[in-house]
């Protein structure tokens, strides 16, 4: 009998973790982690700014053609992952410029609106990215439909954009760097464009939830945006909760909001990061993200001071 409970218990336990994924596809990635140089190198190749050399992007490690190695870059790529796409703001002249443009995606097959998931880092000064979408194969571009000014040494922060319900079968994505001429230079990795189904309803944030921590919500919520009536995050009382977590940047609307909040009696569940390097590590982070209520759940640092915000 003993072995057929435990069976029982192992359909269970796999039905829940089949509830908590939800299914997106992902159109195109690159992490950067091959063997390349320069944009052109990676593959399928990528294309972008020759001249001047220093505007050009290349692998982090791979500084020959610029004027030195000189500028901080650090971590060297994100996620724990060696490698990035660096843009050399140490040597390229203040307020030029420097694009790194995808190869064609093809958006066609795809019915939900995309998503465009990626990490940034800039270790100090005002570079900045900006983030244009052109769906006739790098021919023309739109607005920029993302601009991103990152300064905090010690860490990639994650970042979401959703570039609408296109299906152009030409579609190129290009980051524009703007030097700030500084002391570190900027760079992008772990580049996702999904094809998102937004979460709607109501999900638990608890050991035994949908979610069991903050980070896996928070990056769910991310990588998928909202839908339809929004989403509502539900977190049991009484539970502490010890992590960093990634910065939300996904937006709710008026009618489409996103909640996060205690759900029933008890102590409020307490986030607790710990920090680590950075100059601006904090509990709970908003950056684009308007239409978030956060209600009745507390941060308090883990240990030592090295959380600089709270919310
Ligand atoms: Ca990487
Ligand atoms: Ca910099």
């Amino acid at each position: 009998m003993k072995k057929k409970y435990a069976i029982f218990a192992t359909i269970i336990i796999a039905n829940l973790i089949s509830i908590c994924v939800y299914s997106q596809s992902v159109i195109f990635t690159q992490n950067f982690e091959s063997v390349w140089t320069t944009p052109n190198t990676l593959s399928p190749s990528w294309s972008g700014t020759t001249v001047p050399s220093n505007n050009q992007w290349h692998k982090n490690s791979y500084t020959t053609g610029w004027s030195s190695s000189g500028g901080s870059y650090s971590p060297a790529g994100a996620n724990s992952t060696a490698s990035s796409a660096r843009f050399h703001s140490f040597d390229a002249a203040n307020n030029s410029i420097g694009e790194i443009i995808t190869p064609a995606i093809d958006f066609s097959p795809y019915s939900n609106n995309k998503r465009l998931v990626f990490y940034l880092t800039n270790a100090s000064g005002t570079d900045k990215i900006d983030v244009y979408l052109s769906l006739d194969g790098g021919a023309s571009y739109g607005l920029s439909v993302g601009t991103y000014v990152l300064s905090g040494t010690g860490y990639w922060s994650l970042y979401s954009v959703d570039l609408g319900n296109i299906n152009s079968s030409n579609v190129k994505i290009k980051f524009t760097a703007t030097s700030d001429f500084g002391t570190s230079d900027t760079g992008i990795d772990e580049i996702f464009v999904y094809d998102a189904i937004p979460l709607t309803g109501v999900k638990s944030i608890d050991a035994f939830g949908d979610y069991t921590t903050f980070k896996s919500a928070i990056e769910d919520l991310n990588k998928h945006g909202v839908g339809t009536g929004g989403i509502t995050f539900n977190v049991t009382p009484n539970q502490t909760f010890t992590e960093n977590l990634p910065i939300l940047s996904v937006s709710g609307t008026e009618l489409n909001p996103v909640i996060f909040q205690k759900s029933g009696s008890g102590n409020n569940p307490v986030i607790k990061p710990t920090g680590g390097s950075g100059t601006a590590d904090y509990g709970f982070a908003l950056v684009g993200a308007d239409y978030i209520t956060i209600d009745g759940i507390d941060i308090n640092i883990n240990s030592g001071n090295a959380v600089e915000y709270g919310f």
